[in-house]
């Protein structure tokens, strides 16, 4: 039996949603994060040496980081259109945001978070001077490259509705993630009109909205 092992609040709300999409027969366990640390509980953590979520376990198999369970699940999902076709005109665009998504976007937002966290870490009395230099470091680092990624979406989102195209596919469910916490942290501002729609585009997507309805918070992304 297909288990997905779904932290709140997190990118693994990209395989519940992808698990929807795809109307497979899987099992879902939630797990709740620490409300001091924001960490996975110790019940989730020993289930992959990553200690992170997601992670499906599926017979035999157990598999986390959310790229090889996406292509794990078209894998044995072979009829379905979620996988752009090489030989289609979005083939390159859907290539690009599959992996931009998990090697650029989450890294930016990654650090984001980790910044964010961080504030509220340190002590008291030199929180001003670790704010003052975190917050350079996001406007020299993260604001600059986000901001690339957000201009080629707003291009590529023009040329078709979707990332990969005119329906909903892996690249948009890859996507979700980091473009929520994109417009959640002030990113995607209304600068990027293409981009807003496709997000609210997205949220009615019947898969979505079951997916929310099964994940049952009032957001995807963490808020600390
Ligand atoms: N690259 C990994 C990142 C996984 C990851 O960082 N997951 C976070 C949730 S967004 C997590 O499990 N955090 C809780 C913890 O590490 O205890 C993936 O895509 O699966």
């Amino acid at each position: 039996m297909l288990t997905l092992h779904h932290l709140e609040y997190s990118q693994s709300f990209r395989i519940l949603w992808l698990l929807e999409e795809l109307g497979a027969d899987y099992e879902l366990k939630i797990y709740e994060r620490d409300p001091k640390t924001y960490q996975a509980p110790a019940e989730l953590k020993k289930l992959s040496p990553l200690g992170s979520a997601p992670v499906i376990t599926d017979d035999q198999v157990t598999l986390a980081e959310s790229s090889a369970i996406i292509d794990y699940l078209l894998d044995h999902h072979p009829e379905s259109e979620l996988r752009v076709s090489p030989d289609s005109e979005d083939r390159v665009r859907y290539l690009f945001w599959m992996h931009a998504s998990q090697g650029s976007m989450m890294s930016l937002m990654l650090m984001e978070a980790v910044f964010q966290i961080l504030i509220f870490r340190v002590p008291f009395l030199i929180r001003p001077m670790v704010k003052a230099v975190l917050e350079q470091a996001k406007q020299s680092l993260i604001k600059p490259r986000m901001a690339s990624l957000l201009k080629i979406a707003e291009a590529d989102l023009k040329v078709a509705p979707y990332f990969g195209g005119d329906k909903v596919t892996a690249a948009d469910i890859a996507m979700i993630y980091p473009m929520a916490a994109a417009k959640d942290r002030f990113y995607l501002d209304v600068d990027y009109p293409e981009c807003n729609a496709w997000l609210d585009r997205v949220h009615q997507c019947e898969g979505f909205r079951s997916a929310a309805a099964k994940d049952g918070r009032d957001s995807i992304i963490l808020r600390v």
